[in-house]
């Protein structure tokens, strides 16, 4: 099998790229995770170590070629409101999908006809995919860290097949076309977790604070610290603020698109506080559709839904933080309580008060106390 006709079948099942490279073990990207000491330390405890899928050949021993596939997913637009709250990379359902996806069957058309053409194939979201991507000639690097391909921009979401065939490998592309002077991305961050370019620390990005800080990750806290916590705004499920004010973005965002149906449809209900207090219902219709593979747990979208709500000041919400002041975890009770203070206002401290007299938690009540102060 060829190379080209590798590419060709890519191109026909609506991939917007297709690059190979060789599967030689990745070894300057294992040094760049190095040089940034134990800010990294966070990838311990994703899914799948990149670190570990540097070396092709740990996913699949027989590796000889990477395949790597560039899916745009914003092709369709959605709801204005949704896309405050949660990344477009979610909305488009296209990052790591679940089977019964068209994102999940079109990689697996994929790894069909390369296995009808007789490869070994293995995919695995562990190789690490910007580095794959540059080294397969199909991305450019942004200085705010993502890859990049002309037109599509940085909304770009990158699988790789490995595969036990040798093949035409394409050229290189470890560059930037960022302007030089260009820094739009490091001033937008609200975290400050581009701290140079190309360079950022994990875990003060947004998207690290609402979905890896989840409870049984290792050394990774639960806990939101507070200063963190102001800066996340409304965001619930990751965030696209460096990549929005981005320049090299501008003329993909402006392109315009229909707007997906489904999500129109389902996002009427995604609304703060349906996700505050939301049941299991709710999680299972209209939450797990869209942001399915973090985050397993219904809490730690309730816990990032007071969040929002208190950074949004939004007197409207006092109520359903008052209701959420009652749920048996101690969890939403203590972020509801640092939501209202952060609200201000008599009604958000009249809520409290009263609380205050009958919480059992000696969590919650520090939290409530740190509120009305
Ligand atoms: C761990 C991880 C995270 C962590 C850490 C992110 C990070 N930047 O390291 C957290 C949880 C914070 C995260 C968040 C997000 N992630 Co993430 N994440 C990953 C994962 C699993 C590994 C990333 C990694 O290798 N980090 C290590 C660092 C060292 O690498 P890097 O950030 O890519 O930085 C590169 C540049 O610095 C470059 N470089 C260094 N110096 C220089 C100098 C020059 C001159 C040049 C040209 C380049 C260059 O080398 C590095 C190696 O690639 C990948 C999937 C995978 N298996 O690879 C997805 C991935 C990077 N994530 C992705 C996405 C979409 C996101 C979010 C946008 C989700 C969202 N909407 O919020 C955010 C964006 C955060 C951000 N600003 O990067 C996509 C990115 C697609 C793209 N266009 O780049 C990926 C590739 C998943 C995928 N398969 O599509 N993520
Ligand atoms: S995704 Fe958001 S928090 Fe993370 S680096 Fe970009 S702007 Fe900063
Ligand atoms: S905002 Fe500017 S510096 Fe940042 S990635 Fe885009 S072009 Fe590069």
């Amino acid at each position: 099998m060829i190379s080209k006709d590798i590419k060709e079948y890519g191109l026909s099942i609506g991939y917007t790229k297709v690059g190979i490279t060789s599967a030689d073990n990745f070894t300057e990207y294992v040094a760049e995770v190095v040089s940034r000491g134990d800010k990294y330390d966070i990838l311990n405890f994703t899914t799948t170590n990149p670190v570990h899928g540097a070396t092709p050949k740990n996913i699949m021993q027989e590796a000889k070629s990477v395949i790597v596939l560039i899916w745009d997913y914003f092709q369709n637009d959605f709801p204005e409101e949704l896309k405050k709250m949660i990344g477009k990379i979610y909305l488009a359902r296209c990052y790591n999908p679940l089977p019964g996806t068209i994102a999940y069957s079109r990689l697996q058309l994929m790894k069909s006809y390369l296995s009808n053409n007789g490869c070994m194939v293995n995919s695995d979201i562990g190789i690490p995919a910007r580095w794959a991507a540059a080294q397969a000639g199909v991305t450019t690097f942004g200085k705010n860290n993502f890859a990049y391909v002309d037109d599509a921009g940085s909304y770009i979401v990158i699988s790789a097949i490995v595969v036990d065939m040798e093949m035409d490998y394409d050229q290189p592309t470890m560059e930037s076309k960022c302007p030089p002077n260009c820094k739009a991305c490091i001033n937008a961050c609200p975290t400050k977790a581009i701290y140079e370019p190309f360079k950022l620390d994990p875990k003060k990005c947004i998207s690290f604070n609402n979905w890896m800080t989840q409870d049984g990750r290792g050394s990774i806290s639960a806990f939101i610290p507070y200063e963190l916590r102001e800066t996340i705004g409304c965001k619930i499920h990751e965030c696209d603020i460096c990549q929005d004010i981005c320049p090299l973005n501008q003329k993909k965002l402006k392109t315009p698109k229909a707007v997906d149906r489904y999500i129109e449809q389902i996002g009427q209900d995604i609304t703060l506080p349906a996700i505050l207090n939301m049941t299991d219902e709710f999680f299972t219709n209209r939450i797990k559709p869209i942001m399915y593979n973090y985050v397993k747990d219904k809490r730690y979208f309730m816990r990032n839904a007071a969040v929002a709500m208190g950074n949004s000041k939004d007197q409207k919400y006092v109520k359903d933080l008052e209701i959420a002041l009652l749920n048996p975890d101690e969890m939403i009770r203590e972020y509801s309580a640092w939501a209202l203070g952060k609200m201000g206002g008599q009604d958000s401290r009249s809520v409290l008060e009263s609380r205050l007299a009958n919480e059992s938690s000696d969590n919650v009540k520090k939290a409530i106390k740190q509120a009305l102060a």
